[in-house]
């Protein structure tokens, strides 16, 4: 494993730059991405973040730097494979988690990843770890990537005498990161870096306020038809240990749901009294099931996905299953259900 300070001294010397964020993006990669970009963009440098779906409507105040260029591109070719310098993936670090893009990743003169997931970590027989790219820090006790971003622009800034930060639109894009990933301060990964980094942003100007309005107080009428639609579905488990839902692709195409407004079910259904394991199932395609678990107190929902090849921490995890919605509900039920009977015996 490497610095940050390696990672910010390659991205000094570099010119072009493409960022990966991961797939079912979320606050704490878009806003590290667009953090990041535009410490780059303020350097000379050109620096966009690379990705294929749409991007949750309630991180949309944050995607335009300030001569309204989006950071955000899906064309691979904004930069051709001669000129890229630098692919770097940002809160992911697994080659499933920016599918579309490996190719162009693997094309550039050096890559980075900078994630939090546990799961990006490979170890190795004589005990030594690394991640995918040629460089990595992946540190999971930082709460966000966000965490992670905020100390390698500090590294950056020592190295140039351009003005990085402090900087509002950055404060505000790592405010946007720390507090999804947190669950706004409130899950157990919340640590004194996490309060720190917020003391010091808050210097920057940022309205916390005003972001969190956005990204919590913006809710479309279709996210909360999807959520009922959703605790329809559910069915408990293991006397009420567990819960288990799912939506159709013909419920999110009837009710015209868009990325990202399927990611509050998870938190309704964890939020049950006497509630632990939950997970939420949503066809994304036939046969094409994207599973979300949350944990609430004992239970390590990572090795539930990671036994499915996805990934994630102790108490959010994800995985894809390649089967039709009813299978894959019955086979994370029984799973779900046989992991509670286990570790409460
Ligand atoms: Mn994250």
């Amino acid at each position: 494993m490497n610095t940050l300070r390696d990672i910010a001294e390659k991205l000094y010397n570099a010119n072009n730059i493409l960022l990966y964020p991961h797939v079912g993006t979320d606050g704490d990669a878009v806003g590290s991405c667009v953090a990041i970009a535009k410490a780059l963009r303020t350097m000379g440098k050109t620096a966009y973040a690379l990705y294929e779906e749409e991007i949750p409507g309630n991180l949309s105040f944050m995607l335009n730097d300030p001569e309204g260029k989006p950071y955000f591109t899906s064309d691979p070719e904004i930069i051709r494979d001669e000129d890229l310098d630098i692919s770097m993936a940002v809160d992911c670090g697994g080659w499933d988690r920016f599918k579309p893009y490996q190719d162009k990743f693997r094309a550039a003169k050096t890559t980075l990843c900078v994630d939090h997931h546990g799961t990006s970590i490979t170890t190795e027989e004589d005990g030594t770890t690394h991640g995918i790219a040629d460089y990595s820090v992946i540190d999971p006790e930082a709460a966000a990537t966000g965490i992670l971003v905020f100390d390698l622009l500090r590294e950056m800034q020592s190295m140039t005498d351009v003005k990085l930060i402090p900087d509002k639109e950055i404060g505000e894009a790592l405010f946007a990161a720390i507090t999804t990933d947190t669950g706004n301060f409130q899950y157990s990964n919340t640590n004194r870096k996490c309060y720190e980094v917020m003391a010091e942003i808050s210097d920057w100007g940022v309205d916390t306020n005003k972001v969190s309005v956005e990204i919590y107080e913006n809710v479309r009428l279709e996210e909360v038809k999807i959520k009922s639609r959703a605790m329809d579905n559910m069915t408990m488990i293991s006397g009420g240990k567990g819960a288990v839902s799912y939506v159709t692709k013909e419920d999110l195409e009837e009710i015209g749901v868009k990325a990202g407004e399927t990611d509050s079910v998870v938190v309704a259904m964890r939020a049950i009294r006497g509630v632990d394991v939950v997970a939420f199932l949503k066809e994304k395609d036939r046969n094409v099931i994207r599973v979300s678990y949350r944990a609430k107190s004992f239970a390590d929902v990572s090795k539930l996905a990671v036994s499915h090849n996805g990934g994630g921490h102790r108490k959010a995890a994800g995985c894809t299953l390649y089967m039709p919605i009813h299978e894959a509900v019955e086979l994370v039920t029984r799973e779900i259900g046989e992991y509670l009977d286990e570790s409460v015996k």
